[in-house]
């Protein structure tokens, strides 16, 4: 059902690339823990500095109709009207447990020349679909400055969160900078950065009860301030014999799918094939579920509940919902991208800390603004893998779980 996934992937873009951009922009190093120092007379406060370098290959020049586009391997663009269009990228920075970041300040940057004399134009506008590219108006500010924007401006707060036991804040970063009145165009080699911290522990993380490490395999296994170490997982247990509500008794769980009564038996064949293929899976009912928390607000909310305790309890890595949006419910989320708009999203299923509506109106997933306007304050970094099977018969889960052995 190509309508669902693609407002999904598109909210992932609205809330994840275009504010603070996506992980994949990665370019940092890990996190010195000898850079954390203490504010003089504060305890409770602390800086941490953090060198960030973009490597020359990632840049490219592009000459078109409108002026020079710079193109930057996994950066996003500015968006922001009338401003020069230049890369953004999201830069992610490690984080000590029990702090927050407050304030970012760029502390120092060098640069390389990539051009001489350029004109860069303004930003292109937000537009849904595949028209040709428009551009706003140039903000005579901007474009009739001399001189490059002030360093202070290169480096800004975006979101922080945790992601799977990984505490982690994105930096907003703009690695090109342009003296409009010159054309002289450069790209930042090496920025340093520093942020301040306040002591700070966010109650809405999910807790770890249980880690199987080897389910924790994506970068350094993160240490997590509510793992507990009597409950930390190994192995599986042998034989797999899982409890049926999430607990750290019994084996762990790698897969969960979720799906209706109808269809549980089919997708009970899937799950018996990953057990036996090392990847531990159950099925569980949306009508089990629905027994087992009936305090939630709507099934999706039961469903979300019911994840965050296979991810706490179970050590849960992939989720399978097993049917179609008419089976297994999904939840609408705000997007303020291109103007209001209310958009069926699976993250939901998928970022499992806090609920997703944090200012406990009737809209969920209000986006992001700044720190000090989290909106919904809606989770963005996942714990576990959602897929959707979108799948409503009988027939159309054989067709599916039999394409998977083949
Ligand atoms: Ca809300
Ligand atoms: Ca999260």
């Amino acid at each position: 059902m190509s309508w669902l996934r693609r407002p999904a992937l598109l909210l992932m873009f609205a809330l994840l690339v275009d504010r603070p951009a996506g992980p994949a922009a990665s370019a940092t190093r890990a996190v010195d823990p000898t850079r954390v120092a203490s504010v003089a007379g504060a305890p409770a406060l602390t800086t941490l500095e953090r060198d960030l370098t973009f490597d020359a290959a990632r840049f490219a020049l592009r000459t078109t109709a409108a002026g020079t586009v710079v193109e930057m391997e996994g950066a996003g663009r500015e968006s922001a009207p009338g401003r020069p269009d230049l890369p953004l990228a999201g830069e992610p920075v490690d984080l000590p447990d029990g702090v927050r970041v407050t304030g970012v300040e760029v502390v120092s940057v060098e640069t390389a020349l990539l051009s001489a004399r350029a004109q860069v134009p303004a930003t292109m506008q937000v537009r849904p679909g595949l028209g040709p590219i428009a551009r706003t108006a140039p903000d005579p500010a901007t474009f009739g400055r001399a001189g490059f924007a002030p360093a202070a401006s290169l480096a800004s707060l975006g979101y922080q969160g945790w992601m799977r036991g990984r505490h982690l804040a994105w930096l907003r970063v703009s690695p090109v900078r342009w003296d409009p009145a010159t054309g002289r165009l450069e790209r930042v080699t090496r920025m340093t950065v520093r942020l301040t911290l306040e002591a700070h522990r966010d109650p809405e993380v999910v807790p770890r009860e249980r880690i199987v490490p080897e389910w924790d395999d994506d970068g350094p296994t993160p240490r997590s301030a509510f793992a507990t170490t009597a409950a930390r997982g190994g192995r599986p247990a042998e034989p797999f014999a899982a409890t049926q509500i999430p607990s750290v008794l019994g084996s762990p769980v790698a897969y969960v799918i979720i799906t209706s009564d109808a269809l549980a038996g089919e997708f009970q064949r899937l799950a018996d094939w990953k057990t036996q293929s090392g990847v531990p899976a159950v099925v569980r009912t949306l009508s089990f579920i629905r027994a087992q928390y009936p305090s939630g607000t709507d099934d999706a909310d039961r469903i979300r509940q019911f994840i965050r305790d296979a991810y706490g309890r179970w050590s849960t890595k992939w989720v399978l919902l097993g049917g179609d949006t008419d089976v297994i419910p999904y939840r609408m989320a705000r997007t303020y991208l291109f103007g209001t708009e209310d958009i069926p999203s699976d993250l939901y299923f998928s970022c499992l800390d806090g609920n997703w509506n944090g200012n406990g109106n009737d809209l969920y997933g209000e986006p992001y603004e700044t720190s000090t306007d989290p909106g919904d304050n809606a989770d963005l970094l996942p714990e576990v893998y959602v897929g959707r099977a979108p799948v409503t018969s009988v027939s159309d889960v054989q067709l599916f779980v039999n394409k998977d052995f083949k």
